[in-house]
């Protein structure tokens, strides 16, 4: 523990333990000063002499107090097949910060000379382009604050009671994404007639390849080279990848190389082999592409043990790939009874939205269920209905409403 850490742990317990029904809207803030006796007003050892002058080394780093971190979420089936998970729980806000972006590879991280690196555009075009980072740069840009999740987020079998949040959805992540829309690059090459397909390559040992119908590269479709400010990360696809807001993350092919237009699905590994949805019926759906409205509480999750009853925000996430949320139901008791959280702007289209809602946990169980609306009517199903619907077998695609049950202790694990 870091120093003074115990010290100021002690303390904030019997802030909290006072501010229980205590006066004031929270019931916190009066309470406070008595606990205090003073304290914070003698001045600290940090304030008596200059710190740091700057960040060292240059790139600044977290403070050494923090200790975040992606975790794998899977062992490795070959060598490369990997990804880790963003650590929701911890997170604030909607952004997240680009060292804690999840990861899925199928072959590893290539490291790409971006000087050498080259995106061809060919097929279907009137004029096939090969083209340079920096012509790409060049390029009229756009910058776009959108989620990306993986459809294997979220696993429809094997649930644990022990899962964290950064196990049960840490393959999502939210960022601003900078570059040229695809449907820019699409008017500079002109399209054929009887186009209707992209095909797109990563520069990875998987040569990862998905088909991309026309009207969704038009919808959106960013060639990003730049992620919250700065260039993306090796592991999110530097020096350039797709980014196609709303959608699986794996249409999102990073180390872009080509793009090839044609005039039907490609029929790629990644979407005969993969990715596609096993229905109970025995049949498969494919190029089930849209990521459906889903929301999950991020804060009472699993890990967490609540210490003294009292005051405390449920916070969490709500997405869709439809365009906005338009409202977050919360229940503390398993669905029994809702109540509206509120939504924190921006909301914004394909973008993760923060909710609230004001909760007094009374010492007892409680189940802890979020339920999130989009702007088309769509409601977050719960569990039992997607499975009615399709099986437990498609792997992909589950977005059901998920719960934390809270134990009389304190402590929170899944169920629900
Ligand atoms: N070239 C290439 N693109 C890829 C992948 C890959 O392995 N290779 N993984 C895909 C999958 S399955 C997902 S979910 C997203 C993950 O993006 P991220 O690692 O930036 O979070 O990238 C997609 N694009
Ligand atoms: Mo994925």
């Amino acid at each position: 523990m870091p120093p003074d850490a115990s010290r100021r742990s002690a303390h904030r317990r019997g802030f909290l333990r006072l501010a229980g029904g205590a006066a004031g809207a929270i019931g916190i803030a009066k309470a406070a000063w008595a606990a205090d006796g003073g304290e914070t007003l003698t001045v600290p050892e940090w304030s008596r002499a200059p710190g740091a002058p700057v960040a060292s080394p240059p790139y600044g780093q977290p403070s050494a107090f923090e200790r975040l971190g992606r975790r794998p979420r899977s062992v490795p089936a070959f060598p490369g097949a990997a990804s880790t998970g963003t650590p929701l729980q911890h997170l604030h806000g909607i952004i997240t910060p680009n060292g804690l972006h999840f990861e899925r590879h199928h072959a590893g991280v290539p490291a790409i000379d971006p000087d050498r690196h080259r995106l061809a555009i060919h097929g279907l075009v009137e004029r096939p382009l090969v083209l340079t980072m920096d012509d790409l740069v060049r390029m009229p840009a756009v910058s776009r604050i959108h989620f990306l999740e993986c459809s294997g987020n979220t696993p429809w079998l094997g649930a644990k009671p022990t899962w964290t949040l950064q196990e049960s959805h840490g393959l999502l992540s939210c960022a601003e994404w900078t570059g040229v829309e695809l449907a820019t690059l699409l008017d500079e090459v002109g399209v054929k007639p009887g186009a209707a397909w992209i095909l797109a390559e990563g520069a990875d040992a998987a040569g990862m390849t998905r088909s991309i119908p026309l009207d969704l590269a038009r919808d959106g479709a960013i060639l990003a080279y730049a992620q919250n400010g700065e260039r993306l990360r090796p592991e999110q696809g530097y020096p350039l990848r797709l980014f196609l807001p709303g959608v699986e993350g794996n249409l999102s092919i990073k180390w872009l190389r080509r793009l090839k237009v044609g005039d039907q699905p490609f029929q790629t590994r990644e979407e005969t082999a993969k990715y596609t949805d096993l229905m109970p019926d025995g049949s498969a759906r494919q190029f089930t592409f849209l990521m459906e409205a889903k929301s999950v509480i991020t804060t009472p999750s699993g890990g967490e043990r609540l210490g003294e009853p009292g005051f405390r925000e449920i916070r969490g996430l709500a997405w869709t790939g439809r365009g906005r949320i338009t409202g977050v139901e919360v229940s503390t008791d398993g669905g029994a009874r809702w109540k509206a959280a509120t939504l924190e702007g921006p909301v914004l289209p394909r973008c993760l939205t923060r909710f609230r809602l004001p909760w007094r946990w009374a010492g007892g169980p409680a189940q802890l269920l979020s339920r999130a609306t989009d702007e088309t009517g769509y409601v977050q199903p719960a569990r039992a209905t997607l499975v009615s619907l399709r099986g437990t077998q498609s792997f992909y695609h589950n977005n059901a409403t998920f719960g934390w049950a809270v134990a009389a202790n304190g402590g929170v694990s899944h169920a629900g």
